[in-house]
């Protein structure tokens, strides 16, 4: 029986990649890397770090050390971190908002798992922050996904057992994670088609149909 939900951020609540793909864009192009929208499509539920080694991949320069690629996912952070301060609560859709409104009222518990260190910023700028009762992010994380890591903390905050939660996610890592972790997963968006995933959801306010089931 579920009795908790846990919601990926970006590309679930709210659609961030097309800020990350200007952020890693301008970064790549400084550094003289190719980048276009198939390698962007790579970083979906990926960490900033680990997104920044695949976009390195076509990086034919001298050997960067670690400190120099801390330093270049710095900068796309700023940049990214910038275009973030024009979202606002219109970036979350009315169907969102009531389905995580009824969702508590039936008497779930909601969190959020999202491999961002971002995810608290975003939240409170599209005002969706006081909707969930737990967040687990990329902060309090030492593997991204698909390691469960993100959303086993997150079922522990909530104060459920795994099996208890179901996880919403729009990435095969996301899912792969939830499984690994012992939870149901819903796939939307790109992730409805895994073979992964036990639900596939065409709307987000479907979930209010499989969730009591
Ligand atoms: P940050 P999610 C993920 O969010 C994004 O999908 C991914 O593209 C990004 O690299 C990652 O967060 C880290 O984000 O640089 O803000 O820490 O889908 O897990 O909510
Ligand atoms: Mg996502």
């Amino acid at each position: 029986k579920i009795k908790g939900l846990i919601f990926d951020l970006d590309g679930v609540l709210v659609f961030t990649d097309k800020f990350h793909y200007q952020a890693w864009k301008t970064m790549a192009d400084e550094l003289g890397v190719y980048f276009d929208e198939t390698i962007n499509h790579r970083l979906r539920g990926v960490s900033r770090m680990d997104s920044l080694e695949i976009i390195l991949e076509r990086y034919e320069g001298p050997d960067l050390s670690l400190r120099e690629k801390e330093k270049l996912a710095e900068k796309k952070n700023e940049i990214y971190r910038t275009l973030l301060e024009s979202m606002t609560p219109d970036d979350v859709t009315k169907e969102v908002r009531d389905t995580l409104t009824k969702l508590r009222e039936k008497g779930y518990k909601l969190a959020i798992g999202s491999s961002s260190k971002n995810a608290k910023f975003i939240l409170e700028k599209v005002e969706l922050k006081d909707a969930f009762d737990a967040i687990s992010d990329g902060n309090n994380i030492t593997k991204s996904k698909p390691d469960p890591e993100v959303f086993l903390k997150a079922a522990e905050y909530l104060g459920l057992p795994p099996k208890a939660c179901m996880v919403v996610e729009d990435a095969e890592a996301g899912i792969k994670a939830a499984k690994k972790g012992g939870m149901y997963a819903a796939g939307i968006g790109e992730a409805a088609k895994s073979i992964n995933a036990d639900e596939s959801l065409k709307t987000f306010s479907e979930l209010l149909d499989i969730v009591d089931k």
